[in-house]
């Protein structure tokens, strides 16, 4: 089932623009001038039904979804401990964890101008099994290359974080992806909250710092703001209309404190696409503070392996990200142990993190 869930919504997406369409069309045939009224009314049947289908599936979903949020509730009834920030927090070091898969020229100069960055001591390149160049001129930009050979976003946004909590000068992570669509000098407006939450999350839905070439098109733009509602009501908060403030969900440039990081990682379990707002409900199941700020987005450098590929890829991956934010339920801490590849992707060391990919097989983010 979990295979299959977004050729389902897909298969609910089509069935609708189906249903939609059968309206005109059945007005149109009425004016022909031959006998089309079986026809209409076959039309007329068919629509009645794919409502019927459409608004019980609608209203069934939503009421999953309430008593999600309603079994969230009451176990939020312990209330966390807060995240004791540990390290130096009017300087904090920082080490950069970079994405990238097949991005050998973006993410040579994503490596250089973040090493450039205050704060940052160290930036590492997560290589997911690219056949160009990415992994040689990243090393030899001057980035620790890591190399994740399960294939995904999610998998290598996992690996980053984890490699970079083993670097014991640490404070701070930024994870942020090897395309060119994210600036470096933007990681200061990070540090400069950083001091004010345990998570520091980037939106691209600002008007004056997202490029008009960008991959933040209506459709990219409404669609994050969208979902980004949904998850908020899923940690429903009444004074601020969600526990944090957030417009966007796909944005993987973000900061996050060593000791916040340890907190969530072992519940971090998305490989695939939809890791990004997946990271964002364990942080707010586990009590972290979230806050979200405008950064810039310019137009990518390379091909797209993502959503940015097709509208339909744009949507098959909204529509599991809106799947994982209705049907997500953790309990902190339950996650069990699995074996990562080490650094050369060979054999692997145990740790807490567990790692299932919320989109089997998939290359896209
Ligand atoms: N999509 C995808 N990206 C990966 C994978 N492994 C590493 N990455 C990197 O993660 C980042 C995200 O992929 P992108 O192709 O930029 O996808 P996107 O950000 O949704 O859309 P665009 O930036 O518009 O292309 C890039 O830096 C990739 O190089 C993978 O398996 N799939
Ligand atoms: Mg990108």
């Amino acid at each position: 089932m979990r295979r299959y869930r977004v050729h389902l919504a897909l298969l609910v997406v089509v069935a609708a623009i189906i249903g939609a369409a059968l309206h005109p069309l059945a007005m149109v045939l009425t004016l022909a001038p031959f006998d089309t009224h079986i026809v209409v009314g076959f039309l007329v049947e068919l629509r009645a039904l794919i409502a019927d289908f459409l608004g019980w599936g609608l209203l069934s979903l939503l009421a999953v979804m309430l008593i999600y949020v309603i079994l969230g509730r009451s176990r939020r009834a312990q209330v966390l401990p807060q995240v004791v920030r540990t390290g130096n927090s009017s300087n904090p070091r920082v080490v950069v964890a970079i994405t990238a898969y097949n991005d050998a020229e973006a993410t040579a100069q994503a490596v250089k101008d973040f090493s450039r960055q205050p704060g940052v001591v160290k930036v590492l390149v997560i290589d997911n099994n690219s056949t160009d160049e990415t992994a040689k001129l990243a090393a030899a930009a001057g980035a620790i290359v890591v190399s994740e050979t399960r294939q995904g976003y999610g998998y290598a946004c996992l690996r980053g974080l984890t490699e970079a909590l083993k670097m014991p000068q640490a404070d701070v992570i930024v994870l942020t992806e090897g395309d060119g669509t994210f600036v470096a000098e933007d990681t200061s407006k990070f540090l400069a909250y950083i001091d004010d939450a345990d998570l520091v999350v980037g939106n691209r839905v600002v008007r004056g710092l997202v490029d008009h070439d960008s991959q933040m098109d209506p459709f990219f733009t409404w669609g994050n703001m969208a979902v980004a509602m949904l998850l908020r009501l899923r940690f429903w908060d009444g004074r601020f209309l969600g526990p944090a403030g957030l417009t966007d969900v796909g944005c993987t440039f973000r900061a996050i404190h060593r000791n916040a990081l340890e907190r969530i990682l072992p519940d971090l379990q998305v490989g695939g696409s939809h890791f990004s707002p997946h990271m964002l409900l364990v942080a707010m199941a586990h009590d972290l503070s979230v806050v979200e700020i405008p950064i810039h987005l310019r137009k990518r450098i390379g091909e797209s392996k993502g959503a940015s590929q097709s509208i339909w890829k744009g949507l098959a991956i909204g529509l599991a990200m809106i799947w994982h934010i209705m049907s997500f339920r953790i309990k902190p801490g339950d996650a069990k142990p699995v074996m990562l590849a080490d650094r050369n992707g060979a054999s692997s060391t145990p740790t807490k993190s567990t790692v299932a990919a919320g989109v089997p097989g998939s290359r896209d983010k």
